[in-house]
């Protein structure tokens, strides 16, 4: 297949592109690089050294001979461009990275919260339109969040994406229908993918687009079997405050000696995936399109549950590290539960990678490796969800 990876420079897009690439796909990626801008504002740098995308693609030629098609494009800006591109190269699937993927990024200031809106929401409706103006019919595969679904206490497992209820009739009886699982959503930025799946449920229902929405969890891991292929291949790794996500964030914490940044009591429950196991998800579910007219396919794309102070208690174990529980500057739930079904993908033979000690160390020695990229300040999340909440946030634990 003709595939268009957009957002193919980031953490989850540039290894999904080297599988894609790597199955005989002709990929092309489509990035704005603004995470690279945003590395810039924030002050911080991956933890891996990442060359430019080109020097990326053009290292992946030299190993295996295929190519990687790199356009500079604004998804949410240029929406012309975007048009003319998929006019032009009329890809037979798109896989959707390119939004503003971090919490702590969208509630940092009134301005992260409006750029996160108008980029991640103007994105997606661009390309649907231009999709539809286009007559392209392409397999639109989003990676959404399993955020959207919020953190429910009654203790029931969350459904792939519809939910089924039984409304009474005006004439007593009582009829079943699927609706989209009600949002509830934690930041501003969980909330962009929440107004993702309405606008995917309108275009699957208006215009016949295929679309497959991917409730993914949190991603965790740095490798995966083609980004191991050549030091210049290696992946984007996140550490800091805002953009590094909890068991990444433990890891690289335990190889520097710095005390594990637990916020509040640890009790939040999350759904975690590998790297390498989201990659094989995307393969999957381009596998496995919706027709047209088919209402949206939703997968919970995550592999396993774990509470917070739980993955902390099990790396200090790991590695002797300290833990420290500071104040949480998000407003969540304190603890919560979460049961979450996967059968689809158990379904279509994801055979899912656990938290394993071997592939924890793996990140380990990578952040023992690049110890001295990092900066110990950027470390701390220093973003609040509330004002109130920004007089709590503790610096340095
Ligand atoms: P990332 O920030 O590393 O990559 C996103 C890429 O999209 C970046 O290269 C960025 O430059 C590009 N981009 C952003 N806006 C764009 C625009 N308007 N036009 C063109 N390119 C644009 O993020 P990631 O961790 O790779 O996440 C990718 C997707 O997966 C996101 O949509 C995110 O919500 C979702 N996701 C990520 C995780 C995770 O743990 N990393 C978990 C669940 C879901
Ligand atoms: N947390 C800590 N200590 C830290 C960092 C986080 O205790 O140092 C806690 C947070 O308070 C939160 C939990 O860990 O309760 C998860 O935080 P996170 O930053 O790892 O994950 P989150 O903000 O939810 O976002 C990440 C990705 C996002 C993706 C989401 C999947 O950045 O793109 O959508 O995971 S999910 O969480 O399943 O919605």
């Amino acid at each position: 297949m003709k595939i268009a990876v957009l957002g193919g420079d980031g953490f989850c897009g540039w290894p999904t592109a080297l599988h894609l690439s790597d199955q005989g796909h002709e990929v092309h990626i489509i990035d704005n690089l603004s995470r690279r801008w945003i590395d810039t504002e924030l002050g911080v740098q991956s933890l891996t050294p990442m060359d430019s995308i080109q020097e990326r693609c053009r290292i992946w030629k030299q190993e295996t001979g295929k190519t990687l098609a790199f356009h500079l494009l604004d998804l949410a800006t240029e929406y012309e461009r975007l048009r003319a591109w998929l006019a032009e190269h009329r890809p037979d699937a798109v896989v959707h990275f390119a939004e503003q993927r971090a919490a702590p990024y969208s509630m940092k200031s009134d301005r992260h919260k409006v750029y996160t809106v108008n980029n991640n929401v103007n994105a997606t409706h661009n390309l649907l339109t231009a999709l539809v103006e286009t007559g392209i019919d392409a397999h639109l595969v989003h990676l959404g969040t399993m955020g959207v679904y919020g953190y429910s206490t009654i203790g029931a497992a969350i459904p792939e994406g519809y939910l089924p209820v039984g409304i009474e009739t005006l004439d007593g009886s009582v009829k079943s229908q699927d609706i989209l699982y009600p949002t509830r959503p934690g930041s501003v930025y969980h909330m962009t993918k929440s107004l993702d799946q309405i606008l995917f449920q309108f275009y699957a229902q208006n215009d016949g687009l295929r679309i497959t929405d991917l409730h993914q969890g949190i991603v965790w891991g740095t490798h995966t079997a083609q980004t191991k292929r050549h030091e210049q291949l290696i992946n984007r790794f996140d550490y800091d405050g805002d953009y590094g996500t909890v068991l990444n964030r433990f890891l690289i914490q335990a190889a520097i000696g710095y005390p594990l940044t637990v916020h509040g009591t640890g009790g939040q429950t999350r759904a975690f995936i590998h790297l390498q196991d989201s990659v094989r998800c995307i393969e999957l579910a381009l596998s496995d399109a919706p027709a047209a007219g088919d209402k949206v396919k939703i997968f919970n794309q995550m592999t396993e549950t774990h509470r917070v102070r739980d993955l902390a208690e099990m790396i200090a174990g790991m590695t002797g590290a300290e833990i420290a529980y500071l104040p949480n500057p998000r407003k969540e739930a304190e603890a919560n539960d979460l049961i979450v079904r996967n059968d689809q993908f158990l379904g279509l033979g994801l055979n899912p990678i656990t938290l394993a000690e071997g592939l924890l160390e793996e990140v380990v020695e990578v952040a023992r490796k690049y110890a001295h990229r990092i900066d110990r300040k950027r470390v701390p999340a220093v973003s609040a969800w509330t004002k109130d909440l920004a007089s709590r946030v503790e610096t340095d634990p």
